[in-house]
């Protein structure tokens, strides 16, 4: 992959290309970054946008906090990370059935100061070929207060109400499967309920799409045209099941889906308040019924905040994201 720290948006990825151990390279992503981080306030103020110059809050990132990796420039490093077990399988007393290997992860991190918080963001790459895009709150508390209704006790006695909020974090990514402009995308249901069946349901998004969670709901980006080995079609599955989901009022109407399908335009580039002339202003209204060649995939994952006596300074960090899985890319485990 190669990377560039950009002004508007931080941190962003492209050309990312994914080898299996032994196969061919494989085209992914054309590029990746964050798209926005939308902080609405319970109380309904404040609501902060907090990208449009993340590029200029990168934190100079020292040794310690790239362990075992290295920094590359002042403000990016990539390392590598022990994820628990790859898999594992009982040999029943033969030694050479017996199956169990250690997983790593490569991690491409950067750090932002937005106010008093910061924010560290992960691109995970697993050597099971998975993708986690994830983002971590920490640094202080804004310390904005409010009545008990609206948030936490924080501190000594019943004084001090944090106000509770939520980080909403798009992701934008332009998946570009094998090659550039063929790319189709795909959402799974697993109808019945109360029942001992169940029955796979596929949607094929042939125009742009706004596309709400639901347990069990996924969607995959693939190229019809570029098979694996058994003839499966290549795609890559995305996973959005930790959001909360968060709703906000008409003039939010970014916040009232979980996975926006665009087609390709350059000056797209934030989810809100895109600061790019001859383009819209946010992801809902990319959505215009343009008939999908180049999909651009727009992921939105909520975390409510409530605070506690632990994120007493400095804030423990905690994340949120999503997953982007191979599915059928190899036909076979790329990893044994
Ligand atoms: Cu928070």
């Amino acid at each position: 992959m190669c990377w560039e720290m950009r002004t508007i948006e931080g941190l962003t990825l492209s050309h990312v290309v994914y080898t299996p151990r032994g196969g061919a390279p494989q085209n992914v992503l054309r590029s990746a970054a964050l798209a926005q981080i939308h902080v609405p306030y319970d109380s309904g103020e404040p609501r902060y946008h907090d990208l449009g110059s993340l590029g200029e809050s990168a934190i100079a990132l020292t040794a310690a906090d790239c362990p075992g990796g290295e920094r590359r420039g002042t403000y990016v490093c990539v390392t590598t990370r022990a994820r628990g077990h790859a898999h594992l399988k009982d040999g029943f007393g033969d030694e050479q059935a017996r199956k169990s290997r250690q997983g790593e992860e490569l991690v491409v991190l950067s750090g932002y100061q937005v106010g008093w918080y910061a924010y560290v963001a992960e691109w995970v790459f697993g050597d099971d070929g998975s993708i986690t895009p994830r983002l971590g709150a920490t640094g202080s508390l804004a310390g904005t207060v409010t009545t008990p209704g609206h948030g936490w006790p924080i501190g000594v006695g019943r004084r001090h109400f944090e106000e509770s909020h939520s980080h909403n974090v798009f992701w934008r990514l332009d998946f570009d499967v094998d090659a550039a402009t063929r790319d189709a995308v795909e959402q799974y249901d697993f109808a019945g309920t109360g029942t001992k069946r169940r029955s796979m349901v596929r949607t094929r998004f042939a125009t742009e799409t706004k596309a709400v969670n639901r347990r069990m709901r996924w969607w995959r980006v693939l190229d019809p045209r570029a098979l694996n080995a058994d003839r499966h079609p290549v795609s890559w599955e995305i996973d959005n099941s930790d959001s909360a989901e968060y709703r906000g009022p008409a003039d939010e109407a970014f916040t009232r889906a979980d996975l926006y399908v665009t087609q390709y335009h350059a000056c797209e580039r934030l989810a809100t308040q895109n600061p790019l002339p001859h383009c819209r202003n946010s992801v809902d209204r990319y959505v215009s019924g343009e008939r999908l060649t180049d999909p651009v995939v727009w992921v939105n994952v909520d975390f409510h905040h409530v605070a506690r006596d632990e994120d007493a300074d400095p804030m423990p960090v905690h994340w949120q994201g999503f997953r982007v899985l191979p599915r059928d890319v190899t036909a076979k485990n790329p990893s044994p």
